[in-house]
């Protein structure tokens, strides 16, 4: 009998610390105050460098934050390497994934290691430095949030529907990016991330050739642009070659995505859709409009982007190699 109310004080009793946990381990922009104050310097030193070496680093570092927060969570598990090829980055949507993001984060996290052995996770070192390839291209800067921790699986077959399709239409990019917390202003804001990078043209070849019976070509897409479009990517072509999301600021983190939208030129059906359909259309022509607007909008978006099903407090572990789990 009294072995049995103890058993349940203690069930109680982790309940309640179960709860603190919750509540109390949270984010904070200071986390390494006291443990690696530098952080911040030293990641963005080896970004500055990386990126001195190749654009791409702009890109395929802020996607990668992207898809690892919608993968599994902000946790880092997309940058774990599989030799069985199984694991969350050989997922089919990841296949595109420049291998500059993973290099980037490996190196910042080499050279935080020097400083602060054991202490900074790799979902932090990857939400620091998308907002460090984010300022570099000549966005805005925004204070980010720190104290996740890495996780413990990594898994292909987790991420099939838990990434945006570029063929999907306004609704389904709301519901999706809904079920992580971010809001149809959020998802447009985070849209606009396509002003820089590239897309395979194999991603968007349905609009150019085969969009529907009645029409080959998108009605939606700018005719100019199409033409454009059809000649860096003619029908059939090599499925290594990719086009400028942005191809008139390509390599400037800025507005011109949806001064491109108001003008027909988004290169998905999930970029234009945003301006044709006309629950978001005064939201693109805001952020076209003013670049204030939307800098904010994205920033916004982007902690709470860093924030999706985040480990945090004693749970998961601080990765000492940033593509394997501790051992
Ligand atoms: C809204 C739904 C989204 C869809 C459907 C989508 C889809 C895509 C696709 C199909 C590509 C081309 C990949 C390739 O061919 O290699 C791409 C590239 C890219 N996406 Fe998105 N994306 C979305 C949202 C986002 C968000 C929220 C971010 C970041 C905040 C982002 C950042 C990027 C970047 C930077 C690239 C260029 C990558 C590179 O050049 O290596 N995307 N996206
Ligand atoms: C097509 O794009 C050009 C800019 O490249 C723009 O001047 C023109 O207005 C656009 N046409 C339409 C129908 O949006
Ligand atoms: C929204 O667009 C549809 C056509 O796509 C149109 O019929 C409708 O009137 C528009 N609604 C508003 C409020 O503008
Ligand atoms: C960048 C990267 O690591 N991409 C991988 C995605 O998955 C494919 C197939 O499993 C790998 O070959 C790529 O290396």
């Amino acid at each position: 009998m009294k072995g049995g109310l103890a058993g349940v004080l203690a069930v109680l009793f982790l309940l309640a610390m179960e709860g603190f946990a919750a509540t109390d381990a949270q984010l904070a922009e200071n986390f390494y105050k006291g443990t690696c104050p530098n952080v911040e310097s030293i990641v963005k030193q080896v970004v500055t460098t990386k990126f001195g070496q190749t654009f791409v680093t702009i890109p395929a570092t802020l996607r990668l934050f992207f898809h690892d927060c919608f993968g599994q969570g902000c946790d880092a598990s997309i940058l774990i390497a599989s030799p069985n090829g199984d694991a969350e980055k050989d997922a089919q949507d990841n296949q595109s994934l420049a291998g500059d993001g993973f290099d980037t984060v490996v190196k910042a996290k080499a050279a935080v290691e020097a400083s602060c052995p054991g202490v900074v996770s790799c979902a932090d070192i990857l939400a620091i430095a998308a907002r460090d390839v984010v300022v570099l291209a000549g966005g805005q800067s925004f204070k980010v949030e720190l104290g996740r921790r890495d996780g413990v699986s990594s898994k292909a077959s987790s991420v099939p529907g838990r990434l945006p399709q570029p063929t999907f239409n306004v609704a389904q990019l709301t519901a999706l990016f809904a079920k992580n917390n971010l809001n149809q202003v959020d998802m447009i804001a985070l849209s606009g991330a396509h002003t820089v990078g590239f897309s395979h043209c194999t991603r968007f070849a349905n609009r150019l050739y085969s969009f529907s019976a009645n029409s080959p070509v998108d009605p939606s897409l700018n005719a100019t642009f199409a033409s454009q479009l059809e000649q860096e990517c003619p029908q059939n072509v090599d499925p290594r070659i990719a086009v400028n999301m942005d191809q008139v600021t390509p390599q400037t983190f800025d507005n011109q995505y949806y001064k491109n939208l108001v003008n027909g030129m988004g290169i998905f059906t999930s970029d234009q859709d945003l301006f044709t359909n006309n629950a978001t259309r005064a939201t693109v022509v805001d952020f076209a409009n003013n670049a204030g607007d939307f800098n904010a909008a994205f920033a916004k978006a982007m902690r709470k982007l860093g924030r999706v099903n985040v480990l945090t407090g004693t749970q998961g572990q601080i990765r000492t190699d940033c593509t394997a789990f501790n051992s």
